[in-house]
């Protein structure tokens, strides 16, 4: 008897790693489910990506459409079988004392609420049947601390801790729990968001061969196709062109 397609849900699919973590799966023989808060660009993924991708407007902030999930998929794509959440976003670079007050607020309801309330929503179905999997989107900078990191370094560390305890309470089911944490990643537009400005986004990458988002849905696609009983716990990637830089001493 051939096994049903499995049904993913990925986050933040209207651009970079979502964009391309959705295209590589459905290239892969999944069913993904691609959400985003951008209507057009939704469509244009799914004209892009054919019957196997379902469209899905989410903002992961939105606690009621979140709490809604699955119910509120259309039938047939009500029972997901993998989690990506890898919405998320860093606002500004300015030391703690002089940043916005709504920045930080913007990045706890996205990277922090929306991914434990989304997690919420899902995991139930899929410890209910015993399969599936939970892959969410960390970063070096949960681990590596740098100036003008605050609030978004911490909110990658709390997805950290988040991941490596759902793991814990996941003991003895075939639900499985994975943190990818990428370092500096180009070809997205994560560096745009957090300047608001191209050129100062552009100028992040230069004289760099940075990772790209084709290189975390590999990683996505790896994860995902490993023999069932195999739970990667952790995956820390950076490009060849970058290292923790060790402490520093301030001289003056
Ligand atoms: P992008 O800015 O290119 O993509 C972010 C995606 O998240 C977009 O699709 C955006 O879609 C979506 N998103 C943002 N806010 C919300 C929201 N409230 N509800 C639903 N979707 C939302 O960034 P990346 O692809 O680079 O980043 C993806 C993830 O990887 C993030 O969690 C980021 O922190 C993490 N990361 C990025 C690194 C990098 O250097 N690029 C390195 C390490 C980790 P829309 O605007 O349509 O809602
Ligand atoms: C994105 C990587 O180094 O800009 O999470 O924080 S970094």
């Amino acid at each position: 008897m051939t096994q049903p397609l499995k049904t993913v849900l990925v986050t933040g699919a209207t651009a970079g790693f979502g964009h391309a973590i959705a295209l590589r799966l459905v290239k892969d023989g999944y069913r993904v489910i691609a959400t985003g808060r951008r209507q057009e660009r939704l469509d244009a993924l799914a004209k892009e990506a054919g019957p196997a991708l379902l469209p899905f407007r989410l903002d992961v902030t939105d606690l009621a459409a979140v709490k809604a999930l699955p119910a509120s998929l259309p039938e047939g794509w009500q029972e997901v079988d993998v989690l990506v959440n890898n919405a998320g976003l860093a606002l500004g670079l300015g030391k703690a004392w002089e940043t916005k007050p709504s920045d930080w607020e913007r990045m706890i309801a996205t990277n922090v609420t929306g991914l434990v309330e989304i997690t919420r929503a899902l995991l139930p179905g899929m410890v209910a049947r015993n399969s599936g999997h939970v892959i969410s989107l960390g970063s070096t900078a949960g681990t590596y601390p740098y100036p003008g990191s605050n609030v978004y370094g911490a909110s990658k560390a709390f997805v950290e801790q988040f991941m490596r305890n759902l793991r814990s309470d996941l003991l003895g089911r075939q639900v499985r729990a994975t943190t990818i944490a990428p370092g500096l990643c180009g070809g997205s537009e994560f560096s745009e968001v957090r300047l608001g400005d191209k050129e100062k986004a552009d100028a992040v990458y230069n004289g760099t061969k940075p990772l790209l988002p084709d290189d975390i849905a590999e990683t996505v696609a790896w994860v995902l196709a490993l023999p069932a009983h195999v739970n990667i716990n952790h995956v820390e990637m950076m490009p060849t062109c970058q290292a923790s830089a060790g402490l520093a001493v301030d001289r003056t």
